[in-house]
């Protein structure tokens, strides 16, 4: 019921879902154009949707949200980030996002193992079981993306796939996106 309500807001606030909204100024500890989760979920922060023109490859994007965004790619620490972040995507979804939408989560470093852009492991709760197993663990497959189809469970995918990504930084952390792209 909780999380209903919280869907039924997002989706009247326009946060969640205008696309090339003018710049507003700060509010809640978030830069302009950042999503304020952290009044939702406590410790998740600001969230960033961004798929510019055709998207980008894993790297590209993670070099994107630190560099033209001061943040880095989303982590999803716990079940209750996992179902608001489902609520999200499945809004973005409502108005035409369908991609699915790169995430922090990579086994770069060694495979198999995959841990978050802090260096902290992947949770087990936060990939998709629905319609296969995953991670499928490939060496082929070192980035995990999400999508409002996963109920924001993780795939691992070649990270060289064009999408488009999910940046977050900590509420009240100051910096500017500098890049305008599409912001969701
Ligand atoms: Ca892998």
């Amino acid at each position: 019921m909780m999380w209903r309500l919280v869907a039924v807001l997002l989706a009247f606030s326009g946060l969640a879902c205008a696309q090339n909204v003018d710049p507003k100024p700060e509010s809640g500890g978030c830069p302009a154009h950042w999503f304020n989760a952290e009044s939702f979920v406590k410790g998740m922060g600001c969230i960033l949707f961004d798929h510019t023109g055709s998207g980008l490859s894993w790297i590209d994007a993670a070099a994107a949200c630190q560099n033209a965004h001061g943040g880095r790619l989303l982590k999803i620490a716990s079940v209750q980030e996992r179902e608001f972040l489902a609520i999200e995507l499945a809004i973005l979804e409502a108005n035409g996002e369908y991609n699915p939408w790169w995430t922090g989560a990579s086994d770069f470093a060694h495979e198999g193992v995959w841990t978050w852009p802090d260096l902290s492991v992947v949770g087990d709760f936060a990939w998709d079981s629905s319609s296969s197993t995953f991670p499928r663990n490939d060496t082929r497959y070192n980035a995990a993306s999400t999508a409002a189809s996963s109920s924001a469970g993780l795939r691992d995918d070649l990270y060289t796939g064009r999408k488009g990504y999910i940046c977050q930084k900590e509420s009240g952390q100051t910096g500017q996106s500098n890049s305008p792209g599409k912001r969701v």
